[in-house]
């Protein structure tokens, strides 16, 4: 089976040229001006523009809060419509199971038959036990070439103390294991949760309230001085102010290994969602929170110049009536986080090319390539090359329209951007050379997904 998209504007990181591309079975086989090649199908893609298909290397298909679960892989289809062709998603370790065998079972109950784009994971510590550090060197024998640790969630089974950061930074190093950490002062929000609660204040706009800016910087300065004295590189994965992410820009300038990433929401969502009237501010509680404009413009700043590394979409589908309603009478209780998968190339296109705020290359990078080399994907995902997946966007730049959980897939009752404009979208979406988005709908089946094990270091590799 052989395809020839031709005229299409290729978009990667580093270039931008007019060309053919010839996808044979699951690869690219060639690119070059007007190939002389014969294929089974031919695609006129004039004016548009092709793209790699996006790397989301931070998804929560399996996330609990408190009795709130998460709707799971059967969503996975809105990444693909999103044009992300990979997700990179955190699979939760069982309390008194290796990682191992948390990941098997995952595997095995969640996610085999339902994946419909390829994914890779990452380990999230909940049980920081003695044989928990000596499997981390092994993980990348199981394709897991990274793991996470929650500082935040004071009294929820994930969170984290210095001490099983510490001692993970110095398990991971030799093996090229990334550290990632969601960096937050739990025991700060957990004080200020308290007295706000106390004074009656139990509105959803609290929540930004019981976690200010120095939350967040104070734990990713703690967590940079932890790695520095494991002598290890660490990642900061969700990064929303403008403190947080100076100190990783400070840090990463004084030659320390020290990078994060930022999300679609707080790009262009602020803290005013979190006062929607009538219970609505809930479906923006997300931790971190949510902040005000001089934050956006700040990660904006940020991922133009390189500090911040990429751009994710900590989709995690919790719905409204039946989850977030937990919180109706006290914040504390709202679970956290939101739904975002389909939607992270729509606001990086509209809300950053379109506004000149990063170039076409750009977005590239922060949406595909850099994720993709991070996490050990590179150069199979990732990037349009003769020898990688050929994992494909055929994106139309004159589409408009608005985000609405109408078209969404997430499997909730909501969207974050709900009647924000659009413009562009991924009209026509290959996954491994088969077309699985055409005209902007879905075609893929239920369990098309793949798994494509991450390799390690991909930290000191994303520097090449
Ligand atoms: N934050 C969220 O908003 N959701 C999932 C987990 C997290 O840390
Ligand atoms: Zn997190
Ligand atoms: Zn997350």
């Amino acid at each position: 089976m052989s395809t020839l998209i031709r005229n299409g504007t290729v978009i990667t990181a580093v270039d931008e040229y007019v060309g053919d591309i010839l996808i044979e079975d699951e690869k690219i086989r060639a690119i070059g001006k007007n190939l002389d090649v014969k294929a089974d199908n031919i695609i006129d893609a004039k004016g548009k523009y092709i793209m790699p298909g996006g790397v989301d290397q931070h998804t929560h298909f399996d996330f609990s809060f408190g009795d709130a679960t998460v709707f799971g892989w059967e969503g996975s289809n809105a990444a693909l419509v999103g044009g992300t062709t990979t997700v990179v998603d955190f699979v939760n370790q069982k309390i008194g199971w290796s990682m191992k065998d948390s990941v098997d079972e995952y595997v095995e109950t969640k996610v085999n038959g339902k994946a419909m784009c390829d994914y890779s994971f990452h380990g999230v510590v909940y049980d920081p036990s003695d044989a928990l550090f000596e499997e981390i060197p092994k993980l990348p024998e199981i394709g897991i070439p990274s793991i996470k640790l929650f500082m935040a969630y004071k009294g929820h089974p994930y969170h984290c103390d210095d001490a099983a950061i510490f001692k993970a930074l110095q398990a991971s190093k030799e093996a090229g294991v990334t550290i990632m950490v969601h960096a937050e002062n739990a025991d700060v929000i957990d004080v200020l949760q308290k007295q706000l609660v106390a004074k009656g204040k139990t509105e959803p706009k609290y929540h930004a309230v019981s976690r200010p800016p120095l939350v967040e910087a104070e734990a990713t300065q703690r967590a940079i001085y932890l790695a520095m004295m494991a002598d290890a590189p660490i990642f900061v994965v969700h990064v929303t102010c403008k403190e947080a992410m100076e100190v990783i820009r400070d840090a990463y300038i004084k030659g320390v290994p020290a990078y994060g990433e930022t999300c679609s929401h707080y790009l262009v969502l602020d803290t005013d969602n979190l006062s929607k009237p009538n219970f609505e501010g809930a479906k923006y509680v997300c931790s971190p929170a949510l902040r005000g404009e001089e934050h956006r413009e700040a990660l904006w700043e940020a991922i133009k110049k390189g500090w911040l590394k990429c751009v994710s979409s900590d989709h995690c589908s919790f719905s409204w009536k039946e989850h977030k309603v937990l919180g109706r009478d006290n914040f504390i209780n709202i679970p956290n986080g939101a739904p975002g998968l389909q939607d992270r190339l729509a606001i990086l296109w509209t809300y950053g090319v379109e506004k000149d705020k990063i170039s076409r290359q750009k977005l590239v990078e922060l949406f595909a390539t850099v994720p993709a080399k991070i996490n050990g994907l590179f150069p199979q995902k990732g990037t349009i090359a003769v020898g990688s997946d050929a994992d494909i966007v055929i994106f139309d730049p004159e589409w408009k329209g608005v985000i609405s959980n109408k078209t969404s897939l997430h499997g909730v009752d909501y969207s974050s951007y709900e009647g924000m404009e659009q413009i562009g979208r991924a009209e026509k979406v290959f996954l491994r050379g088969n077309l699985t988005v055409d005209d902007g709908k879905f075609t893929g089946e239920l369990g098309q997904g793949q798994f494509i094990p991450g390799k390690p270091f991909g930290l000191a590799y994303q520097e090449r």
